[in-house]
Order: structure tokens, then C-alpha cells, then sequence
């Protein structure tokens, strides 16, 4: 498919190998879950393909976009981890040409998921990401076996697991993390 083959090579040119076969094994991942999920195959291949297109770009290339843009102000305070999904949707529209608005939701929902807004494309892609066969984190096998049985219930697993860790971290959440955790916790007991 050349359409597919010159998303590819605009990607692959972005990023550097390492973040780039990860992109590969997330579009591996996403697909199959698709499959599984009654979810449109193309657009889980071409979201995965894209969802971390602007992940090496700068700080200052990030900022530009969110002043021109008039983007929400806040996102000033946050940092490439928020950016690289909801900036980076915007240089997928600008500079890929894709104008989807489930492919850009799917990449700005990608890194904290959402709440009752996630639909399923989003979902297979926020698994996806979590899941692709080179992350190797404690617990990851378990992940796997419950999102091969519930998309919803990988969701949970993945948002409770990371906020976890972030806090152990004490490191800042966003607030849609927090959403996200209260949405899939609340609807999956
Ligand atoms: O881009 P990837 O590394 O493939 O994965 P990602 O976009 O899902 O996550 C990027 C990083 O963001 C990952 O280390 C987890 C982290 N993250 C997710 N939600 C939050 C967060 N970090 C902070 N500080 N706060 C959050 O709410
Ligand atoms: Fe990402
Ligand atoms: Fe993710
Ligand atoms: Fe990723």
C-alpha cells in the first residue's frame, strides 16, 4: 500500500530508530487488537503509525504550535509527555495532511487516556502503546491476558499501574490522568 509505505517513510524520518521500531510493534499491536475488537482496522494502523510522530520535537517547537494555534494556555505548564499526544495532533493535521478526528483523538488520548470520551479506536491505541511486544515491565504478561479478555478492563489495569507508579515517583498528573483512573475504575469494578 503506498499510502501506508509514505506514512512510513514521513515518520521513520522524525524519529530515531529506537522510537521508530516502537512505533512498529505499536502498529503490530494495535492492529491485532482492532481485529479482536470490531474496531476499523486502517485507522487503528494509521494512528498507531503516527501517535508519537512529534515525540522528539522540542520544547520550543511545542510552545510555538500552542501559541499559534490558540491552544488551552495551561498546556504552557505541562511538558513533551502531554505535549508529544495533544500538540503533536496538531503537526499530524498541519504536516501529515491527516484531518481524521478519530486518528487525532485517538494520538492526543493516547499518553492519559480519557474518560467516557474514549472510544474504542482510542482505547485499542492508548492499549496498544502499553502493551506492543518490546515492553517488558514487571506485570506486563498479566496486562496482556486481561486486555485479550476485556479492552476495558487492560484500561483500567494501565491506568491504575501507571498512576501508581507516578505517585510513587512523585512525579506531577495530569488531570486527565486522574479522569481516566476515575472513569475506568468506577465502570469496571
Ligand atoms: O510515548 P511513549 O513513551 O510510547 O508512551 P506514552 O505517551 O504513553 O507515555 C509517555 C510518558 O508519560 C510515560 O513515561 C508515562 C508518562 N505519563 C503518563 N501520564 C502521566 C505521565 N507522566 C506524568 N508526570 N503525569 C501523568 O499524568
Ligand atoms: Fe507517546
Ligand atoms: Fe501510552
Ligand atoms: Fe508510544
Amino acid at each position: 500500500n503506498g499510502t501506508i509505505t509514505d506514512l512510513e517513510a514521513k515518520i521513520s524520518e522524525k524519529l530515531s530508530d529506537y522510537r521508530y521500531q516502537h512505533v512498529l510493534r505499536v502498529r503490530d499491536y494495535a492492529v491485532k487488537l482492532a481485529k479482536a475488537n470490531d474496531v476499523d482496522v486502517d485507522k487503528a494502523e494509521v494512528a498507531a503509525l503516527v501517535h508519537d510522530y512529534a515525540k522528539e520535537r522540542s520544547d520550543n517547537d511545542f510552545l510555538k504550535v500552542i501559541e499559534t494555534q490558540h491552544m488551552d494556555p495551561d498546556l504552557i505548564n505541562w511538558g513533551n509527555y502531554v505535549w508529544h499526544g495533544i500538540v503533536g495532533a496538531e503537526m499530524i493535521r498541519n504536516e501529515l495532511g491527516i484531518v481524521d478526528e478519530d486518528i487525532l483523538t485517538a494520538v492526543r488520548q493516547h499518553t492519559t487516556g480519557a474518560g467516557a470520551s474514549m472510544n474504542k479506536l482510542s482505547q485499542v491505541i492508548f492499549m496498544a502503546d502499553y502493551l506492543e511486544l518490546g515492553r517488558d515491565f514487571k506485570g506486563v504478561e498479566e496486562a496482556r491476558t486481561i486486555t485479550d479478555q476485556s479492552l476495558a478492563q487492560g484500561i483500567k489495569y494501565q491506568i491504575v499501574h501507571t498512576l501508581a507508579r507516578l505517585i510513587h515517583k512523585e512525579t506531577p498528573i495530569y488531570p486527565k490522568s486522574l479522569e481516566t483512573y476515575n472513569y475506568w475504575v468506577k465502570k469496571e469494578k
